[in-house]
């Protein structure tokens, strides 16, 4: 056929169009909205220092741990510059973000000039330096990690401010189902009549702080990331709290629960935030909740590679299954692609593609980009499919399709 490669261009660069031009809803990251002050970290020293890069730098630099946490954060930004972007070429998907970044805001990384970048983030203000990036990155809305266990975060709640549309909460419960002994300790400083145990009483008063924070908080959905072992049911305190205290909650305000599965805290305590690795969870547990809860909604994302394919599956059985994200180690593009792929093979368009976890604001631009790029070239090889099986999709409903991978099928997941 003649025109086929024509029509093939064509398809690309409306889908590219599309892709490009498409808000996005972040649905889980660590940013803050400027009312929380210096916990909204932005600029280059924080980019350098991100734990994905400190992990790296770590492993060429010679200097103790130790002794590198002692040193000021600018002298750990250039020792992570000097390992990783002078004495060999920054090809890491960490490295290449922070490039991305810089190239995307109109400066010139080749010329290797730190204090230049540095003099450049300094004449912004914050407020303004959060809109210059969510216009970049193509982002509308962001969810932000909150967590009442945070010393620096809680006070900043317990003050009050002004919300920003733009940056919605997620009530992060981490330390409840991870560390009931100590937690317990601190419900009772803020005065929930808890016990040791987990009985009738104590899952109550546990209700009632999850109330008090989720009001506060105006959450929108719960959400904790638990290790490889985790299991359901079990006689846990974490399987009790989930099944008496955090399920019927969310059930009661109609919020989802976000699991994180997998991660394996403190791998290397001595690395700190970087320190942390990756096991494989049982997704059996995964599927007990999913079956026994199914007024519940679960939003889903797993660490490791090789639970990708089973929950996939899981997800086609449970409609209250929700998978989200290439999360963390697997944000890589060879694993974005392959993911994706996979997901949308197995499940259309009924999850959400991506989330950014930035914890550094410019991050949300290279997060965001690198995923695009990926999902150009898996959507394009798609509809390429449903083009050589006689389907034409249209424009409108190639951005309909995009809009539902990108925070669209959350959102319809969270309201429903
Ligand atoms: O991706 C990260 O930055 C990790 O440190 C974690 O924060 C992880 O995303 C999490 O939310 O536990
Ligand atoms: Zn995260």
């Amino acid at each position: 056929m003649p025109n086929t490669g024509f029509r093939q261009a064509a398809l690309h660069s409306l889908i590219e169009r599309v892709v490009k031009n498409t808000p996005v809803i972040d649905i889980h990251t660590h940013l803050y909205a400027p009312a929380f002050g210096n916990l909204l970290l932005w600029g280059i020293d924080e980019l350098l220092v991100y734990h994905y890069l400190v992990a790296e730098g770590l492993r060429c630099a010679t200097i103790p741990y130790d002794r590198f946490w002692q040193l000021s954060k600018s002298e750990q930004a250039e020792i992570i510059w000097k390992e990783l972007f002078q004495e060999r070429s920054p090809i890491s998907e960490a490295c290449r973000g922070v490039l991305t970044v810089l190239h995307r805001l109109g400066l010139d990384a080749k010329e290797r000039d730190l204090p230049a970048l540095r003099d450049w983030f300094n004449q912004w203000s914050p407020g303004a330096y959060v809109d210059h990036c969510m216009e970049l990155a193509g982002v509308r809305t962001l969810y932000m990690t909150n967590s009442p266990f945070d010393e620096e975060e809680r006070p900043i709640w317990e003050a009050g401010f002004e919300p920003d549309e733009r940056f919605r909460t997620a009530l992060r419960i981490d330390p409840l189902l991870t560390d009931w002994p100590k937690t317990a300790l601190r419900l009772i400083d803020w005065g929930y009549n808890v016990g040791e145990g987990i009985s009738a009483p104590t899952l109550s008063e546990v209700r009632r702080f999850l109330r008090d924070w989720t009001t506060r908080m105006n959450a929108r959905y719960l959400m904790v990331s638990l290790p490889p072992d985790f299991r359901y049911p079990a006689h846990t305190e974490a399987a009790e709290l989930i099944e008496g205290a955090v399920l019927p909650h969310c059930r009661d305000h109609g919020l989802p629960f976000a699991l994180m599965l997998g991660v394996k805290r403190a791998v290397n305590p001595r690395l700190r935030l970087a320190g942390d690795g990756v096991g494989r969870s049982d997704l059996q547990s995964l599927q007990n909740l999913c079956a026994a809860f199914p007024e519940n909604k679960f939003l889903v994302t797993v660490l490791s590679r090789e639970n990708q394919h089973e929950l996939a599956v899981l997800a086609r059985k449970f409609r209250n299954l929700h998978p989200f994200g290439c999360w963390w180690f697997t944000n890589i593009p060879h694993l974005i692609e392959d993911i994706t792929r996979m997901r949308i093979e197995l499940l259309g368009l009924s999850f959400t593609a991506q989330h950014s976890d930035a914890r550094v604001l410019d991050q949300i631009i290279y997060k965001w980009d690198h995923t695009r790029q990926v999902l150009i070239k898996v959507l394009y090889d798609k509809y390429a499919d449903l083009v050589a099986s006689g389907w034409e999709p249209t424009a409108t409903e190639i951005e309909r399709d995009v809009h539902e991978l990108l925070g669209g099928a959350f959102e319809r997941f969270c309201a429903c």
